[in-house]
C-alpha cells in the first residue's frame, strides 16, 4: 500500500481510511472519500489506439475461440456490467451484537448480471458477487460481455488460460478491446478451461478505471470443476470486499461479505448433516482476510488439519468437509476489527 504522506491519529485510529485508494487519469482518489465524478475521469482517459483501430474496422478480426479439448464443450454467457440500488445492511441490524445499525447504507453500486441467449432477457438481479461461470475440465468458457455503465469496464479472468488479446485488462497505449469496452459496447471474450486449470478463481473489472469498478461491485467467480469428479452436494461462495466511502459516496466504510455486512445482511449458509460441503473464499480488497468457520475443521493443502486461513487479495481458497455438526454458526473473517466492521456471518446445519 502507498501512504501519500504523514497518517494523522485520525486516520491512523480509523484504520488507514485516509490512505490512497487508487490514481486515475491522475487523480488521487482517498479511501475515505469524497466519491469522484467517474463520468467525468473516465471522459479524461483517451481511447487506445488499438481500441480505435478496432471501431474503425482497421484491425484484423479477433483469434477464434480456442477449441473445446475433446470431450469438453463450448459454454456461453451472456453477462452485462449494470448500476443497480444497493443496501448494504437491509435489516439494520447487526444480529452478531444484537445492535441497530443506523449508519447509511445505501449506494449505486456497480454490478454484473446475467441474461438469457443474446441478452434476450434478465436471468436475475445484478449481484455482487456477479453470477459463478461454470465449467468443467477442457471446456471452453465463451462470455460476451455488454457494458450498460456509463464508463469503460471489462471482464478480467483469473485461472483460466486466455492470449493478450483476451486478458480484459487495460494496458494503456497497449491496451487490447478486450481491456477498454466502452459504454453500450458489447465484447465477446473467449477462455480456455483445458486440465490444470481447476479451481475457483475470481473474475473482475480490470478497465481503464481499475480498481474503482471492483471497489463498486464488479467482481465474481469462475468455478472450474475437474471432470468425472463427485461435485459437492454445496457450494458458498464468500468474498470478502470492502466498500469504502471514496467509491460509495457513503460516510463510513462498510467490510463486507458478497455486499452486505453484519450477520442477518451477509449470506446465510446452510447445508444438512451428511453433505459433501465446498466452501470458496475470496479476497478482493486491500486487505488480507482470514476465513474461520466455527465448530468445524478441514484438512488443508499440506495435510494439516486447519480451522483459519489467511486470504490476501484475490487469492481464493477453498474448502471441503463432510457436515455433522447440527446448529447455527457463524463464519466469519478473523480480523478482529474486520469482523465488528461486518464480516460476519450465519452458517446454519439441519440435522
Ligand atoms: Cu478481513
Amino acid at each position: 500500500m502507498t501512504f501519500p504522506g504523514p497518517v494523522d491519529r485520525r486516520n491512523f485510529l480509523s484504520g488507514g481510511a485516509g490512505l490512497l485508494l487508487f490514481t486515475i487519469a491522475g487523480e488521487r482518489i482517498k479511501a475515505d472519500g469524497p466519491e469522484p465524478e467517474w463520468t467525468k475521469l473516465a471522459d479524461q482517459i483517451r481511447t487506445p489506439p488499438k481500441v480505435r483501430a478496432a471501431e474503425l474496422r482497421q484491425l484484423p478480426g479477433l483469434p477464434p475461440a480456442p477449441a473445446p479439448a475433446p470431450g469438453g464443450v463450448r459454454r456461453e454467457y451472456w453477462i452485462a456490467a449494470e448500476k443497480v440500488h444497493w443496501n448494504i445492511v437491509p435489516t439494520r441490524r447487526d444480529e452478531m451484537m444484537d445492535r441497530p445499525v443506523k449508519d447509511r447504507a445505501k449506494f449505486t453500486a456497480w454490478c454484473y448480471r446475467q441474461y438469457t441467449a443474446g441478452f434476450g432477457a434478465p436471468m436475475g438481479p445484478a449481484t455482487m458477487p456477479g453470477p459463478t461461470l461454470e465449467a468443467e475440465t477442457g471446456d471452453t468458457l465463451v462470455v460476451n460481455f455488454r457494458n450498460k455503465l456509463p464508463v469503460p469496464a471489462t471482464m478480467h479472468p483469473h485461472g483460466v488460460l486466455y492470449s493478450p488479446e483476451m486478458d480484459g485488462a487495460y494496458k494503456g497505449t497497449y491496451t487490447d478491446p478486450s481491456g477498454f469496452v466502452k459504454p453500450g459496447a458489447t465484447f465477446q471474450y473467449s477462455w480456455d478451461c483445458r486440465a490444470g486449470t481447476e479451481g475457483v478463481w475470481p473474475y473482475h473489472d480490470h478497465g481503464p478505471l481499475d480498481p474503482a469498478p471492483l471497489y463498486k461491485g464488479l467482481f465474481g467467480a469462475i468455478n472450474v470443476r475437474p471432470k468425472g469428479v463427485a461435485r459437492p452436494d454445496v457450494d458458498h461462495y464468500v468474498f470478502f470486499h470492502s466498500l469504502l466511502p471514496g467509491a460509495t459516496g457513503l460516510a463510513k466504510p462498510f467490510m463486507c461479505i458478497n455486499g452486505r455486512s453484519y450477520a442477518g445482511n451477509t449470506p446465510e449458509l446452510r447445508a444438512k448433516v451428511g453433505q459433501k460441503v465446498a466452501q470458496h473464499v475470496i479476497g478482493m480488497s486491500n486487505d488480507f482476510h482470514t476465513y474461520h468457520l466455527h465448530g468445524h475443521r478441514w484438512t488443508g493443502p499440506d495435510g494439516r488439519v486447519v480451522d483459519n486461513v489467511t486470504v490476501g487479495p484475490a487469492d481464493s481458497y477453498t474448502l471441503t468437509f463432510t457436515e455433522d455438526n447440527p446448529g447455527r454458526w457463524f463464519y466469519h473473517c478473523h480480523v478482529f476489527s474486520h469482523l465488528h466492521e461486518g464480516m460476519n456471518g450465519w452458517y446454519v446445519v439441519d440435522p
